[in-house]
């Protein structure tokens, strides 16, 4: 009965490491035409997003569109690319040859603090169009 129990125990405790690392969840966005789809995506911190299907397109995150201490990445033309990110708030990103038919999107994390801090922006064109877009999905939150 002992061993039994001890053996149950080791069970557990490896369940509960599994919902632990299943916690950190992926999430994938297809470059479709010129859109990013789904164009905002809400996740939370530790969560990884993949950008897919990414021939002729890029991932450029906005300096003064990100949180603060954010990473202002710019991925490689034509690659696919991962990003985990750690730091709450909302995320802004262009795609550079793409954004003045409006090929732009957003990773919101966690709570969008940096709200405020974005709307301050003066953006127009095709990223303002997009940052509109975050501010309204992050406004009803
Ligand atoms: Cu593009």
């Amino acid at each position: 009965m002992k061993k039994f129990t001890s053996i149950l125990t080791a069970l557990l405790f490896t369940g509960l490491l599994a919902a632990g690392s299943a916690m950190a969840a992926d999430h994938s966005v297809q470059a479709q035409g010129m859109k990013f789809s789904p164009m905002i995506i809400t996740i939370e911190p530790g969560d990884t997003v993949s950008w897919e299907n990414m021939s002729t397109h890029n991932v450029h995150m906005m300096e003064g569109l990100i949180p603060e201490g954010a990473e202002a990445f710019v991925s490689p033309m034509s690659e696919d690319v991962s990003h985990t990110f750690e730091n709450e708030g909302i995320h802004i990103y262009q795609c550079d040859p793409h954004i003045g038919a409006g090929m732009g999107g957003a990773v919101i994390v966690g709570k969008p603090g940096n709200l405020e801090a974005i709307k301050s922006q003066d953006v127009s064109g095709g990223l303002g169009r997009v940052v509109d877009k975050a501010i309204e999905k992050a406004e009803g939150m």
